[in-house]
């Protein structure tokens, strides 16, 4: 049976995320089974998804766009088969239909379900984006966007234009995936969490982690530049593709409301400050955010309304800069 992110529940009511199936890994050495080559592989993402944007926006700011294509979904699920009753992504049948989504350029797929399908011919995970494709063998390489980042940063430097742009330096590493670890579990995943919960007790849980997480990022973001010091690290990029969504969706559709991102001062200018960082804003599609989320999910929001606000404008001003000088 297709199965969905709706339907990862444990017996408690609390949502758990299941792990990604295709784990390759691109590689700078030309002898590898999948090496870094311009022009081989292709980024699907759906620019809804946070997980699948933090790659599109490593693509932007690396400076891979040449390197690598990438083509968007339409923002929201549809039947991908008529035989069974799984809801997915799928691509638009033209150009016009959906302004950001196309079709899919490489295998004239209909559904991302039909490159897993075309991939592998027993899988039975989920249907997830990102997908990072290998046009040469045909194939998934990765479906794990923590992966996919860590590729694009080191492994196409050869080929980027930002080579010298270095999101996770040695010096660094354990830093980031110490942050990485809690910003996850708390914040990235666990907006998941309270949203998807179906009992009381596992949403009352997550929202509490949620906040002391916020919290603990606003105190570090009051004292430095970013969460993990004076540079913009991926520990940012993770974090900032959650605090974009966080009031326009999270704070509504995930009943994430004890506070809204706008009134942390810190975490608020430093999302905007993220935004502004060249080659960001490209990957915030924030209608199709919106209509993914509150169009998607009609367990939890039956009518498909899609609320008209708060439509913040994150081009604007922020006291960030404070901290370059
Ligand atoms: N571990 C994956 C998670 C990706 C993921 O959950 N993507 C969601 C969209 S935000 C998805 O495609 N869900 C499809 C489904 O649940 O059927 C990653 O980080 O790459």
């Amino acid at each position: 049976m297709a199965r969905s992110a709706l339907d990862e529940m444990s017996d408690s009511g609390a949502f758990a995320r299941t792990a990604s199936t295709f784990r390759n890994f691109i590689s700078r050495d030309r002898q590898a089974q999948f090496p870094a080559e311009s022009g081989r592989y292709h980024l699907y993402i759906s620019y809804a998804c946070p997980w699948a944007s933090r790659c599109l926006a490593y693509l932007k700011i690396k400076g891979l766009e040449k390197a690598i294509t990438f083509t968007s979904v339409k923002p929201i699920w549809e039947r991908t088969k008529q035989s069974d009753e799984h809801m997915g992504w799928v691509f638009p049948a033209s150009y016009t239909e959906e302004p950001g989504a196309e079709p899919d350029p490489l295998n004239g797929a209909k559904s991302i379900r039909e490159l897993y399908e075309l991939a592998s011919t027993n899988y039975t995970g989920k249907y997830t984006v990102p997908v990072l494709w290998d046009k040469k063998l045909k194939t998934i390489v990765s479906n794990e966007s923590s992966e996919i980042i860590r590729m694009f940063n080191s492994e196409f430097n050869d080929i980027a234009e930002n080579p010298d742009l270095d999101l996770y330096p040695p010096h660094l590493q354990a830093k980031v995936d110490q942050t990485n670890e809690w910003i996850y579990d708390a914040i990235n995943n666990g907006v998941y969490k309270c949203g998807f919960a179906r009992k009381q007790g596992p949403y009352d849980e997550a929202v509490t982690k949620l906040y002391e997480a916020l919290d603990k990022c606003e105190e570090i973001l009051d004292k430095q530049w970013y969460i993990c010091g004076d540079t913009l690290s991926e520990a940012d990029v993770r974090l900032f593709v959650t605090l974009i969504r966080f009031d326009e969706v999270y704070a509504v559709h995930f009943k994430c409301n004890k506070k809204l991102l706008r009134e942390y001062p810190n975490l608020f200018n430093y999302t905007k400050d993220i935004f502004q960082v060249p080659g960001m804003s490209s990957t915030v599609n924030m209608q199709h955010i919106k209509r993914h989320y509150y169009g998607s999910h009609p367990t939890i929001n039956p009518f498909g309304i899609i609320p008209s606000g708060p439509d913040i404008d994150y081009s604007s001003p922020h006291d960030r800069e404070r901290f370059s000088k």
